[in-house]
């Protein structure tokens, strides 16, 4: 079981910003920037690779959720990511997409 499994099933305490029965967003532990939330789908999906048809419809609604978190964070210019795969960063295997803002953001990323 996830890190993030256990922050759904309130086994894990994080400072949740958003809840309802399909999204979870919360800050991360290890902020990089002044704004740094996570958005996670409920369903376990590990990655974006494993993200199936099925899951077509979740997927534009953490994209939702995601723009209306960033704008009640007070943020109009951030960066939505995810990383797939250990060698794009990706360290927990529940798929998510980091809010980053609140600061000027270099491109390309590291
Ligand atoms: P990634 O490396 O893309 O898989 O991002 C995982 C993020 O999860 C990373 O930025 C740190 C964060 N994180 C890891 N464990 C915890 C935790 O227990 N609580 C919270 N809030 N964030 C966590």
């Amino acid at each position: 079981m996830s890190i993030f499994q256990k922050i759904i099933d309130g086994e894990m305490p994080a400072d949740i910003v958003y809840n309802d029965d399909e999204v979870c967003a919360f800050k991360d532990i290890s902020p990089k920037a002044p704004v740094h939330i996570l958005v996670i789908p409920k369903k376990p999906i590990k990655s974006l690779s494993d993200m199936s048809s099925d899951d077509i419809q979740l997927m534009g609604t953490l994209l939702f959720r995601a723009k209306q978190i960033a704008a009640e964070q007070g943020l109009t210019d951030y960066r939505l990511v995810t990383n797939n795969g250990a060698q794009a960063g990706q360290s927990v295997y529940h798929i998510h997409f980091h809010i980053l803002g609140g600061r000027p953001m270099g491109w390309p990323p590291g």
